[in-house]
């Protein structure tokens, strides 16, 4: 299924006059107030979110799977999706592959479609997470962190063989996620672990082009929950460093333990250049995968607050990866990823409106309440016509949940695909 523009114009009809009243009303305000309303809405149209190749079909636990029909069970079929939500949104332009789920048949034809939808090959992901069918050796104990060398062996060559599968596409980063880590005290030495996973990265690093990077994730727990190899941004600093310039630490916001100051980690590995990139969700408990916004909306703006901040003041860092990663089990994936780049939209442009200048004087002064009332005054602003401005600005539409549902996507995709189509991924 494909977004014709005419749907997208016939979408914005019936809302374009209530929009623009909003907006004008918005804007002037800002503009009252000092703001540069139409260079924060160039800012959202030019922010994009790559779309994860495995958060297209339904999530499920170790419980069980429940699935919404008309998954997409092919990578042609996961990128025809995120073209939906691009051309609805015009956030979602890029898409995150991980392998061996996403491996092209034919690297020309998928290129030409991803052109076509005007998607771009964010980072690619490696998976030492599970055995795949005849590998002869099983990540059971750990894979770069092993004490087998051959394991060890077989789980470098799969990160050197999927860097050369997204060379292929045009990608310019490898995530590298591990699950290694130890369910019982006594069962790894740490400074072992440690070690051979430091070795390995090296090892990979060595076959990264000149021109990519290497993302390292932590989390401090899950699979094994009693210690992981890369638990936290300290571990995942550590071994960027060890590798090299062109190794960065990776933020996943469900991969902290409750009540983290995510937002200190974020500004630390930006003053130190080290940022490399975001996976966005949300969390209650745990690694819970939940919609961008869902749970925490105000630790998500104070995190935007200080990638603003570092993304005017840090030049020492690159420009980051942003991407989604979460998992839908009860909700219609291709509507929660909506629902997830709003969120991910509405957290930047709050963060835009924060007066630095002003928060600088008042921290100088030690006016502590000043201070929260220059974060919370940005926060409590309605942003979402700035938000429809910038959509409406690169082709999408105003309200993309409520054309998605009038354009009924999902039945369509229920027609062309069927009902017993199932995504690969998590
Ligand atoms: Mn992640």
């Amino acid at each position: 299924m494909k977004i014709q523009e005419q749907q997208v114009l016939e979408s914005n009809k019936s809302s374009l006059k209530s929009h623009k009243e909003n907006f004008d009303f918005l804007a002037n305000k800002l503009s009252k107030n000092g703001h540069d309303v139409k260079a924060i809405v160039s800012k959202l149209s030019d922010f994009q979110v790559a779309i994860p190749s495995w958060a297209l079909g339904a999530g499920g636990t170790r419980f069980g799977r429940f699935s919404f029909y008309g998954e997409p069970s092919t990578l042609e079929q996961k990128i025809e999706d995120i073209g939906v939500i691009h051309s609805l949104t015009q956030t979602a332009g890029a898409v995150s592959l991980h392998i061996p789920w996403d491996i092209p048949s034919d690297y020309a034809a998928i290129k030409e479609k991803a052109d076509a939808l005007n998607i771009k090959f964010d980072a690619v992901n490696s998976n030492t997470f599970q055995d795949q069918p005849g590998a002869a050796e099983t990540y059971k104990y750990g894979s770069l962190s092993n004490l087998d060398k051959a394991v060890r062996e077989q789980a470098i060559q799969h990160n050197i063989d999927v860097i050369n599968i997204g060379d292929k596409l045009g990608s310019k980063a490898l995530t590298v996620w591990l699950a290694d880590g130890s369910c019982f005290p006594g069962q790894n030495n740490f400074q072992t672990a440690f070690q051979n996973t430091q070795d390995s990265l090296i090892d990979i690093y060595k076959a990264l082009p000149d021109d990519w990077k290497m993302l390292v994730e932590y989390k401090p727990y899950e699979p094994n929950f009693y210690s992981t190899v890369i638990q936290d941004w300290g571990a995942s600093l550590m071994l960027a460093n060890g590798c090299g310039d062109k190794a960065y630490t990776l933020v996943d916001l469900g991969h902290h333990l409750p009540n983290s100051n995510i937002e200190q980690i974020v500004s630390i590995l930006q003053l130190k250049g080290k940022l490399g990139g975001f996976h966005f969700n949300d969390s209650k408990y745990g690694d819970d995968d939940l919609t961008v916004g869902s749970i925490k909306p105000y630790a998500l703006f104070l995190i935007f607050n200080e990638l603003v901040y570092g993304m005017q003041n840090n030049p020492q860092n690159p420009d980051l990866a942003w991407m989604i990663d979460a998992s839908h089990n009860v909700k219609d994936p291709l509507e929660d990823l909506i629902q997830s780049l709003e969120a991910i939209q509405e957290a930047y442009a709050k963060a835009l409106l924060v007066d630095q200048k002003a928060l600088k004087d008042a921290q100088l002064a030690h006016d502590v309440v000043k201070c929260q009332e220059i974060l919370q005054g940005a926060y409590r602003t309605d942003v979402r016509p700035l938000i429809e401005k910038a959509r409406l600005d690169a082709g999408g539409v105003i309200n993309p949940i409520s054309a998605y549902r009038s354009l009924d996507v999902r039945g369509q995709l229920i027609k062309e695909r069927g009902k017993n189509t199932v995504a690969t991924g998590l």
